[in-house]
């Protein structure tokens, strides 16, 4: 089996390089000749184990890299679907790259569209390209959507174990379809219609999005009420048929804070719900910069921000809260010192550790980072002017710290009058990330 990978992003070359770890010849194609030489080393993209696994297949002949496609079997088209700014699914890409392959496209051949697309785009936007080439699909050509449902930091492991979700436009397009991921997966292959497996990948996201919006709104009712917002959310979380998830600075990354959208296109007087979720969570980095303008802080006072990628333990800064927080802030005029072992934002100053909280006012945690879970009250004791914290990620000790002479905000005592007893903050354990 010939395979083709079109897109050489975050899902393209992670794809590609398990096609060819099961021993699939693969030629991963991208329009970017710099992103052709940088994926040979496997290395415009930060994802564990992807490196090493390019390299692997590279060496074994499996995986070849090239500008231009070549006539194949299997076509996996995986490039970016970007949100228009009236919040549409931009297929632009999907169509030029399906363009792209049907000077090579032989009869037999299955096309796998891996982008996040909106429900019903394959078969309206697709299929027409398919067939306008002379191909019927379903009888000379197979057109499925199979949506890549992996997390980043951990793709190269959810690729092989997830179950993927196989979406023909016509049963015998699911059939063949299948037979690819029957080759690199060990999840559960599931067949039906593509309509139905667009709608099951965004419906996934939503969910999430949904669900934090929820969190969110939960913890400022109970700022509101003057209960602690993390410790609700911890104990309901206790019953069994319940599962909050963690409120935060806001949602990022490239699929819940797009996702949602690309339902609401298809029908959006339908969504009021979904639409107000993504509307919460939008919110929430201006609550949180309006937090800290209420705070007692003399007028360009220093603010030591911890982590601003979308979440915790990536490099990932697409659509971040913490990049947004950071912006509201220097807007009112803070000095804002960023400290991010992981992401390297364009056009952000970014210090040490050390350099970030000497002499600052207040520490910021805007991502979970690992990094972060381990530092001791003392450090931000003996460097900061003020030593006091506001941990929108629930994953500061906030009784060890208090007891070690540093304040500590965090989702649920933002009303700091709130704590019945200030030391129970929750930790925000309770829910399920
Ligand atoms: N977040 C919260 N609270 C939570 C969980 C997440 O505020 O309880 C925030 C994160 O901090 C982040 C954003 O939401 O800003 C998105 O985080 P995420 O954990 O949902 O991760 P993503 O967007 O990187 O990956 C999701 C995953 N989808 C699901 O788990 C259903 C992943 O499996 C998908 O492949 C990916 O979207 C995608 O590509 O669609």
């Amino acid at each position: 089996m010939e395979v083709r990978v079109l897109g050489l992003g975050h899902i393209g070359l992670p794809t590609a390089a398990a096609c060819a770890a099961r021993g699939l010849k693969v030629l991963g194609i991208d329009r970017d000749e710099k992103v052709i030489a940088n994926a040979r080393e496997g290395l415009h993209i930060s994802e564990p184990g992807l490196a090493e696994a390019v390299r692997l297949a590279v060496a074994s002949g499996n995986l070849r890299f090239s500008s231009k496609v070549e006539p194949g079997d299997v076509f996996i088209i995986a490039v970016p679907t970007p949100i228009t700014p009236d919040y549409c699914c931009e297929m632009e890409h999907v169509v030029k790259a399906v363009e792209s392959i049907l000077a090579v496209l032989r009869e037999g051949d299955t096309v796998l569209i891996e982008s996040t697309v909106g429900p019903g785009d394959t078969a309206s936007t697709v299929q027409p390209l398919l067939e306008k080439a002379g191909f019927v699909v379903g009888k000379s050509v197979y057109l499925a959507h199979c949506p890549e449902r992996v997390m980043p930091g951990q793709v190269m492991q959810e690729l092989v174990d997830n179950p993927r979700v196989v979406g023909g436009v016509t049963p015998a397009c699911s059939v063949r379809a299948a037979e690819l991921y029957r080759r690199i997966s060990r999840g559960e292959i599931i067949l039906t219609d593509s309509t139905t497996a667009e709608m099951v990948k965004l419906t996934e996201n939503t969910f999430r999005d949904v669900n934090i919006a929820l969190a969110n709104e939960l913890v400022k009712i109970c700022n509101h009420l003057r209960i602690n917002g993390l410790a609700v959310i911890e104990y309901a979380n206790m019953h069994p048929r319940v599962n909050l998830h963690q409120p935060g600075p806001g949602v990022g990354g490239h699929c819940l804070a797009v996702d949602p959208y690309f339902i609401i296109e298809k029908a959006p007087e339908l969504s009021p719900l979904i639409a107000l979720s993504r509307r919460i969570n939008s919110s929430m980095p201006s609550y949180i910069s309006d937090f800290v303008a209420k705070l007692p802080l003399a007028a360009g006072a220093t603010l030591s921000i911890l982590g601003v990628s979308y979440r915790g333990n990536i490099a990932d800064v697409r659509e971040s809260p913490g990049l947004k927080v950071v912006d509201n802030l220097s807007r009112l005029g803070f000095k804002i010192r960023i400290h991010d072992p992981h992401a390297k934002p364009k056009g952000y100053d970014l210090y040490s550790l050390e350099e970030a909280l000497t002499g600052a006012d207040l520490a910021v945690v805007l991502a979970d980072h690992a990094e972060f879970r381990t530092l001791s009250a003392k450090t931000f004791r003996n460097l900061m002017r003020q030593s006091q914290i506001l941990d929108t990620k629930g994953i500061i000790d906030v009784k060890a710290f208090l007891a070690d002479g540093v304040a500590v905000w965090n989702l649920g005592t933002l009303n700091k009058s709130c704590s019945f007893f200030p030391e129970v903050a929750a930790t925000g354990k309770g829910a399920r990330p």
